[in-house]
Parts: C-alpha cells; sequence; structure tokens
C-alpha cells in the first residue's frame, strides 16, 4: 500500500474508553464514564475490568485456534448445569473468564453458562461489578472450526450491596455494558454502553489490540434474510410458522422470497445480521415451551446491542426483551431481534 493510505492514527479499545470516559465527564462513576476525571480510583475501576475481558477474549481466541493442533478438540467427559456435554473448550473458556474476572478485582459476582450457582469474590472489597457471560457460545460448532464467541453482561451492584446473585436478576435496561466477541476469521469485538452506541473492533494478533473498526454500528432498517433453525418448525406456534412461511412464499405476485442464513451459533448469526439487515429468531415453541436462549448471557446483552444499533429484540411474547426480568440466573426465553422493520413484522403476525 502506498504510504499516504496507512492509518496511523489508530483507536484501540484502551484509548476508546478513555475518549468516551473524557467525553462523558458528567456522566457517574459507570464502566467506562466518571463523574470527577481526578478521581482515578473509578477510572482505573472500569479500565481493569476491561482490561480483564479485553484478556480473556485474546486468550479464548488464542486456545480456539491453536486447539486442533493441541488436542483440544472434543469433550472434556463432563456436563454443565443443563446437562449439556462440555466441550473440552468450554471448560477452558470458562476457566480463562472466571480467571480474568477474578484478577481484576473489579468484579463481586460472576454467572457463567457453565456454572450451576453464580461465583463470588469477596476479597475483593471495592469491587463494584457484576458479571454474566457465555464464554464459548456455540460450542456445538467448535470442532468444525466454525465461528463461535464470548458473550458478556455488566451490571452495577445495588447500592450497599456486597455481591449478590440478585444484582444480576434485573431487566437488560439496567445493564451498564453488554456485547460479544466473535471468533470468526478474525476476532470481532462489539461492544455498548447504557445510552451509547455500538461500536466495533477487530482483533490485530500482530498488535494484539482490539483496533476500532466499525465505529458507531446502525443495523440496517430491513434486509430480507432470515436466520432460525427450521428444523424445530414442526414445534412451532401458528404465528410463528404464518411468520416465516410469509418470508418465504410472499403474498404479492412475483415477491422476492427472503435468503435463508442459519451457523447455529448465536454470536455469529447475531454479528451477521447487525451488520447486513435482517432477523434472527429462536423461538419458544411447543417442545421448549420457555425457549433454549439464557436471559442473563445470551437474550438480554444480544437485545442492549440490537437495541442501540436501532434495531429491536422482543421475547416469545412479544414483550421487549430489555424489559424481562429473569427468575433465576440460568433462566431461558424464546428470542426474535434484528432489523427495526422486520421486528414489526413479527409483532403483526403475534397480534
Ligand atoms: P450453547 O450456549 O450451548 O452453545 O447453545 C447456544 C447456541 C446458540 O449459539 C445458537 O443460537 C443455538 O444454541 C443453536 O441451537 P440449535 O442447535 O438448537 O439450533
Ligand atoms: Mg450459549
Amino acid at each position: 500500500p502506498s504510504v499516504e493510505k496507512i492509518n496511523t492514527d489508530i483507536v484501540t479499545l484502551t484509548r476508546f474508553l478513555t475518549e468516551e470516559q473524557t467525553k462523558h465527564k458528567e456522566a457517574t462513576g459507570d464502566f467506562t464514564y466518571v463523574s470527577n476525571p481526578t478521581f482515578t480510583a473509578k477510572t482505573n475501576t472500569s479500565r481493569l475490568l476491561c482490561h480483564a475481558l479485553q484478556f480473556s477474549f485474546k486468550s479464548i481466541a488464542y486456545y480456539i485456534r491453536r486447539a486442533t493442533l493441541i488436542n483440544l478438540t472434543g469433550l472434556a467427559g463432563s456436563s454443565n448445569t443443563t446437562g449439556d456435554d462440555q466441550k473440552k473448550l468450554d471448560v477452558i473458556g470458562n476457566d480463562l473468564f472466571i480467571a480474568a474476572m477474578r484478577s481484576s478485582g473489579k468484579c463481586a459476582v460472576l454467572v457463567s453458562e457453565e456454572e450451576e450457582e453464580a461465583i463470588y469474590f469477596p476479597e475483593h472489597k471495592n469491587a463494584r461489578y457484576a458479571v454474566a457471560c457465555d464464554p464459548i457460545d456455540g460450542s456445538s460448532n467448535l470442532d468444525a472450526g466454525v465461528s463461535v464467541g464470548t458473550i458478556f453482561a455488566i451490571h452495577k451492584l445495588a447500592e450497599g450491596s456486597e455481591g449478590k446473585k440478585e444484582d444480576l436478576l434485573k431487566p437488560g435496561t439496567e445493564l451498564i455494558a453488554a456485547g460479544f466477541t466473535m471468533y470468526g476469521a478474525s476476532a470481532q469485538l462489539v461492544i455498548t454502553m447504557k445510552g451509547g452506541g455500538v461500536n466495533g473492533f477487530t482483533m490485530d494478533n500482530a498488535l494484539g489490540e482490539f483496533i476500532l473498526t466499525h465505529p458507531d454500528m446502525r443495523i440496517p432498517k430491513s434486509r430480507s434474510i432470515y436466520s432460525v433453525n427450521e428444523g424445530n418448525s414442526l414445534y412451532w406456534e401458528e404465528p410463528v410458522k404464518e411468520y416465516f412461511n410469509s418470508l418465504k412464499f410472499p403474498a404479492e405476485e412475483g415477491g422476492k422470497p427472503y435468503s435463508a442464513r442459519y451457523i447455529g451459533s448465536m454470536v455469529a448469526d447475531a454479528y451477521r445480521t447487525l451488520l447486513y439487515g435482517g432477523i434472527f429468531a429462536y423461538p419458544a415453541d411447543k417442545k421448549s415451551p420457555k425457549g433454549k436462549l439464557r436471559i442473563l448471557y445470551e437474550c438480554a446483552p444480544m437485545a442492549m446491542v440490537f437495541e442501540n444499533a436501532g434495531g429491536q429484540a422482543l421475547n416469545s411474547k412479544m414483550d421487549r426483551m430489555m424489559e424481562v426480568v429473569p427468575d433465576g440466573i440460568h433462566d431461558r426465553s424464546g428470542i426474535f431481534m434484528g432489523s427495526y422493520d422486520e421486528i414489526e413484522k413479527v409483532k403483526k403476525f403475534h397480534k
């Protein structure tokens, strides 16, 4: 490339968060924001948590890339809370994430898909955050080298709380930050903060940094792509069947049917949907009346990303996903998320 085309003013994730912080000085001491720039303790708080998150993404990406070479494919011989067989990488991803949160010193309570109970870090008295994560989402795809990802959601502890699971059993509207990293051809990090936009970063393996490559992501208002496991259609409720049929068999003469895209890794299906538009759905059905995906670390963080990018996310009762309050840390929900207009169509079919 010619010299003048090389970008030397690179925005790393760390730089991005620092600049956001100074932009929002007036905001409270949140995940990145500080109320008073001289109060560095708060600044450090958010940075430390963020550094720990970044490190866990980098190290999970590293092990996934090397899995086939270092005998990390296949099952670990154990199963998690919901009886899923754990892959060796599920176990490693979980351990890496827990270690990162513990060592940050800023996380008081952690819920992971791979752990039945919430994990507490009482040794960190100043920790003010509660984190939920799915360390490796889509792990059934791992051995085939298909994209998987890590999903995370961050709440602030309630005033006076030292960290309990109730700090996470809150609606998505109270999340202070959420996002996911997809380990694909490159590692892509998508992050959003309360009241903010959605920003996408690409891992530069040589620099070891996440670089801002997709600033202020907006999901297209509509696009003729649907993403759902059609193998479940026998069990779908009528409105769901009718909605998807309407995409495949357009009512108007000469209308063009939608394209189908389903990877079976929510992060990858969600990332494509965010960039290209369309809909991703995992509806509740007659076989799984509560749905498959988990509210705390799959549905709510994705809903926050989609809403902040201008899209919508609903559960199978057509409630706003962000307002759903789970009773238990591993509760499930049906979900429809995607382009604004596409979700409006889903609502029409449910009236
Ligand atoms: P996991 O967390 O055990 O990997 O399961 C979640 C995954 C999602 O990534 C994906 O959207 C869905 O399960 C696919 O399920 P199915 O194989 O039933 O289509
Ligand atoms: Mg998952």
